[in-house]
């Protein structure tokens, strides 16, 4: 293959280059090398003593949920350098404890098949070369972020506010592909599967589904391209789908096979996990049955302060800067609000530049404390289809879709 810079002046070679993990220790679950470095930090609710670790391949200090199969959350600080998430630092979640350490980009085959007319078994460069690149800015946030705020709590990974990242994901476009299958009339919806797999026979297999139109978008990408460089094997080595504006949970990595289906996908992971209630914003009292579920789907605004933290102190009649991300979830920011009154009174902060519409925002604003005591500053997104964060927290029992209103307390002095 040739070393041809592309218009990104980023070469295939880089997106191709082969990823051995095998014997890192955090892959294979060698605890005793995790445990090496015991570092903790605490997150902000009850049990939320969590150890930090650098022993997961192609990742910097993280936060460890679960080693195997591994869940790492990004430490709430990295978000306060910028729109991007560096790729050493973005989360990571998995289902299935067998995922592939050792993955020659050469030898790698991405199978369309199904209801089509030509099923394909594209390489990785073929997909590099026959399709047109294309790039998008896109925020990717479990559906489970921030679950262990709940109150009362769920079961399911705990994380605090790190399982989200923003990236900017470089790929091909999944209608070109599907369109280069044809795909044959009475097709409903699309599935996805990657290379990890459960360890027991008895584990569904991890399969996720779209609606052919949303599949057809021309914004669902197969994305090779992470941040300009190849994906981390954790974030879904060689390619990965990104399904702008949606939960992350469809964004499936190590992607090797897409279905076309002539039916709606009843598999475990699209009919009993990740289902949310059919009530508005998917909220339900602890003791509520009886409501309808759907499966989950479109992100929801949220905003927050990144550099000042619960129980700062800040300077009575001093000027303090304000600054945060926010994204607007399935389009884009129109306003951030905050509050130093508890709600009562809002005030609009600056934005920063616009990377597109499924980015994080960054936002700016300044303060000037009057008087010595607690305060407690509110921060909520305004999306561009009206939607606003909520002052009071929604719940359900999956612990998904958090998106309330974040406050930080501060000392003034
Ligand atoms: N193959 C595969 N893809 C997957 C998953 C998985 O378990 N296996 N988990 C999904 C879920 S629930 C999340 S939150 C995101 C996490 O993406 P990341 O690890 O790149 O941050 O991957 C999604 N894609
Ligand atoms: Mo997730």
């Amino acid at each position: 293959m040739s070393e041809q810079p592309d218009h990104g002046g980023i070469s295939r070679r880089r997106f191709l280059q082969a990823a051995a993990l095998a014997g890192s220790a955090g892959l294979t679950g060698g605890v005793a090398a995790l445990g090496a470095q015991a570092h903790t930090t605490r997150l902000p609710f009850a049990n939320g003593e969590r150890e930090l670790t650098r022993a997961f391949p192609q990742k910097g200090e993280m936060i460890l949920l679960r080693t195997r199969p591994p869940m790492l959350e990004t430490p709430f600080d990295v978000f306060d350098h910028g729109v991007f998430t560096p790729n050493d630092r973005f989360f990571v979640r998995w289902h299935l404890a067998y995922i592939p350490t050792r993955i020659d980009a050469r030898a790698f085959r991405l199978n369309v098949r199904g209801h089509v007319g030509k099923p394909l078994s594209l390489g990785l460069d073929q997909l590099m070369s026959d399709f047109e690149r294309v790039e998008i800015a896109a925020v990717n946030q479990c559906s489970g972020n921030s679950r262990g705020f709940f109150q009362p709590r769920v079961p399911g990974g705990q994380w605090a506010n790190g399982a989200m990242g923003c990236a900017r994901w470089t790929g091909v476009r999944l209608k070109d592909v599907l369109d280069r299958a044809g795909v044959n009339a009475g097709a409903v919806q699309v599935r996805f599967n990657g290379m990890d797999s459960g360890t027991l026979q008895a584990t569904p297999d991890f399969l996720k589904s779209l609606d052919l139109e949303h599949a057809r978008d021309g914004e669902v990408m197969l994305a090779y391209g992470m941040n300009g460089e190849q994906l981390p094997v954790l974030n879904g080595f060689p390619l990965r789908l990104v399904v702008p504006g949606w939960y992350s949970t469809y964004w499936v990595k190590m992607l090797d096979d897409i279905e076309v289906l002539d039916k709606v996908d009843d598999n475990y992971w699209m009919a009993k996990a990740y289902m949310i209630p059919d009530t508005p914003h998917a909220s339900v009292t602890p003791e509520q049955t009886g409501f309808k579920s759907v499966p989950i789907n479109r992100l929801v605004p949220r905003s927050f302060i990144t550099n000042l933290h619960d129980g700062d102190k800040v300077l009575s009649g001093h000027d303090v800067a304000l600054r945060g991300i926010a994204f607007g979830g399935d389009t884009g920011v129109k306003k951030v609000l905050w509050s130093s009154d508890g709600g009562e009174h809002w005030l609009e902060a600056g934005l920063e530049e616009d990377q597109g519409k499924y980015a994080f925002r960054r936002w700016n604003a300044r303060l000037t404390p009057a008087k010595r005591g607690d305060m407690e500053l509110l921060v909520k997104a305004i999306n561009t289809h009206g939607t606003e964060q909520p002052l009071a927290p929604n719940w359900n029992g999956g612990g998904f879709m958090r998106n309330v209103a974040e406050r930080t307390r501060l000392v003034v002095t």
